[in-house]
């Protein structure tokens, strides 16, 4: 705060006015368990305006106060009520053109009657995702921040909500070095309350978080569940938790001591099919918390989960104990219309063209997607990578920019740590070894293991290109090294992707996590044409036929499945877009690499020395 001089008028003088924002930070310890829970939905259509100065903060708007202390009238500079409206979930960029580059704050406005249902009810209001950062405001108090464009946060608002009421989001999609990711990138900076909003309704005692999955003991019969039970009263009382699955006759009861307020089922099930691409059965898992009179009700949380192994032994990735191959293709969550705003059908569209591919695994990059994703692939046997979006020269050596990827990292694993398809944590991509990185990658590795000891930890990494290695002090930390290569394109010697590859003797599985090349679609040409399907296509055979010739690689995701926008891409093929797709933009017309990587996932495994 700057001095306060005889003039200062806190609105336009408070040059610090962020730090009143910073001072409730909603994070992953806020976040509940919202995916097993009747919700109710607060999409639709909202006020909106553009905020590029961000005086909704700086002047406190969202108080909403019209008259001075001597109750005079003052003429306010806002107006909720008579702002255009804007759908949510949606991206501003999208919704028409003068906001397309727009990169400031925007104000979110709209009005919600709440009544309540239980006595003692508790009220959250859960936010799917906001780019960037996120304030939210109800009925003029200031009720925390989020950061972080990518993951969900929910806000406890029982002491804020009334009957008839007013929210506020005011969301900054300011690029910044000290962002996560920085102001860098290779896509599109999409901003706005882009995922679905809800308002979810809990007893006063309630889940908060459980965790279910398979005992990784080689068994493959015994399940695991954490259950995290929060707003216990009474410090010494004894609560209890039954968890049900009733396909495999489980039911069983907990002590859950209140002080700790957490407890673990363990339970056999002899007769569990495991969940397979093959076979993706889910189960019906419900848990209850028992009310302490012994009667019914009490809060009670049910989903569908698969139970599965994922495991890495030498250079070979088992699954259920069994070596597979993982056909796949990376991802951007981006679309002509709706910008990074998707919907169940466009994920289900996106995993049929993977599937025409011959494919089973999608690396979802650079960020966490939509939460549905995980939870459709969970339907579809579809195995995914998912990442944060620690991407290439983030400030690895401040300490609030690690915080922010670490409570990236937390909300992520915590929203989809119950989704059998998810296999791979991701810690980053394509990031410069320096010692600043080393230490910041390698925590957030042992980060992800201290939350989820059931999957993989990997990285897209960069090879050593003076060697021409496969080398980063990253893959120590690491159970599977990614490694993304451009041979062919922005390194045309193709011959050095062979000598990488037996320079390198990798003690654990490889995943060529990139490698691809430009392609306008429709562009016809020969070979040598850059930006021609025919140049991609040749491209694209080379390195299949490279990658047979060595069997620690364990599996693929070329770049990528769709074109993509991306604001570092103006010439005349690309015209705003990263055209690597194997098919256009429009998600359907697909380019002629599209059938090489189609027969290729086709293959049988003795021909290629791999496990297809
Ligand atoms: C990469 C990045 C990816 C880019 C891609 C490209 O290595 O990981 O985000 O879009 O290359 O097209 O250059």
């Amino acid at each position: 705060m700057g001095e306060k001089t005889e003039n200062y008028v806190s609105d336009i003088h408070n040059a610090d006015y962020e730090e009143e924002y910073h001072r409730i930070l909603l994070d992953h310890n806020c976040l509940i368990d919202i995916s097993g829970r009747e919700t109710e939905s607060l999409n639709g259509t909202w006020h909106f305006c553009v905020d590029p100065y961000d005086t909704c903060r700086r002047a406190h708007w969202f108080r909403e106060i019209r008259c001075n202390d001597t109750g005079a009238e003052q003429p306010v500079d806002w107006d909720f009520d008579w702002w255009e409206r804007t759908p949510v979930p949606g991206t501003w960029n999208v919704q028409k053109p003068e906001l397309f580059w727009y990169e400031g704050s925007g104000i979110y406005m709209r009005t919600f009657r709440y009544v309540p249902r239980e006595a003692g009810e508790r009220v959250f209001l859960c936010f799917e995702g906001a780019a960037y950062e996120a304030s939210v405001f109800l009925n003029g108090v200031f009720i925390g921040t989020h950061n972080g464009g990518s993951t969900p946060f929910t806000v406890d608002v029982s002491g804020a909500v009334k009957t008839d009421n007013r929210l506020i989001v005011v969301v900054d999609a300011r690029r910044s070095p000290l962002r996560v990711p920085m102001d860098n990138t290779d896509w599109f900076n999409y901003g706005g309350l882009y995922r679905d909003v809800h308002l979810a309704r809990v007893p006063n005692v309630y889940i908060k978080d459980w965790f279910a999955r398979l005992a990784p003991d080689g068994t493959f019969s015994k399940i695991l569940v954490d259950v995290a039970v929060s707003g216990v009263d009474g410090a010494d009382g004894e609560r209890k938790a039954a968890l049900a699955i009733p396909e495999l006759g489980i039911e069983e009861e907990i002590s859950l001591r209140q002080s700790a307020g957490r407890g673990v089922f363990a339970v056999n099930a002899d007769l569990l099919s495991l969940w397979e691409p093959e076979n993706p059965k889910l189960y019906d898992v419900s848990i209850r918390l028992l009310p302490e009179d012994g009667g019914p009700g009490g809060d009670l949380v049910h989903d569908r989960i698969g139970f599965r192994e994922i495991k890495i032994r030498g250079r070979e990735i088992l699954l259920n104990g069994k070596n597979i191959f993982l056909k796949g293709v990376s991802v951007h969550e981006d679309h002509v219309l709706l910008g990074k705003t998707t919907t169940s059908e466009i994920i289900r569209e996106t995993i049929h063209d993977l599937k025409e591919m011959n494919g089973n695994y999608l690396r979802l990059a650079h960020y966490p997607h939509d939460r549905r994703f995980a939870r459709i692939a969970d339907e579809e046997g579809v195995l995914l990578w998912e990442e944060i979006p620690v991407y290439w020269a983030i400030a690895f050596g401040n300490k609030s920019v690690y915080r922010d990827a670490e409570n990236q990292l937390a909300e992520l694993i915590q929203r989809d740590r119950n989704r059998a398809s998810v296999i791979i944590w991701s810690v980053g991509n394509e990031n410069p070894d320096t010692e600043e990185r080393l230490e910041f990658m390698s925590s957030l590795a042992k980060k992800a293991r201290e939350l989820d000891e059931t999957r993989l930890v990997s990285a897209a990494c960069l090879v050593n290109h003076t060697k021409l290695k496969i080398e980063d002090r990253l893959s120590e930390f690491l159970d599977i090294i990614g490694v993304n290569e451009y041979y062919g394109w922005y390194d045309p010697d193709f011959d050095n992707l062979s000598a990488i590859f037996s320079n390198s003797s990798p003690d654990k599985p490889v995943i060529v996590t990139e490698f691809g090349g430009g392609a306008r679609s429709g562009q016809r040409g020969n070979i040598n044409d850059l930006f021609s399907e025919d140049y991609q296509k040749a491209l694209y055979i080379k390195q299949v036929e490279t990658f047979k010739k060595y069997p620690f690689i364990a599996g693929l995701s070329p770049w990528i499945l769709y074109d993509f926008r991306c604001p570092r891409r103006f010439n005349r093929y690309q015209e705003g877009y990263n055209r690597k797709g194997l098919i256009d933009a429009d998600r359907k017309t697909k380019k002629l690499a599209f059938f090489v990587m189609q027969a290729f996932y086709k293959e049988d495994s003795h021909e290629t020395g791999h496990s297809l």
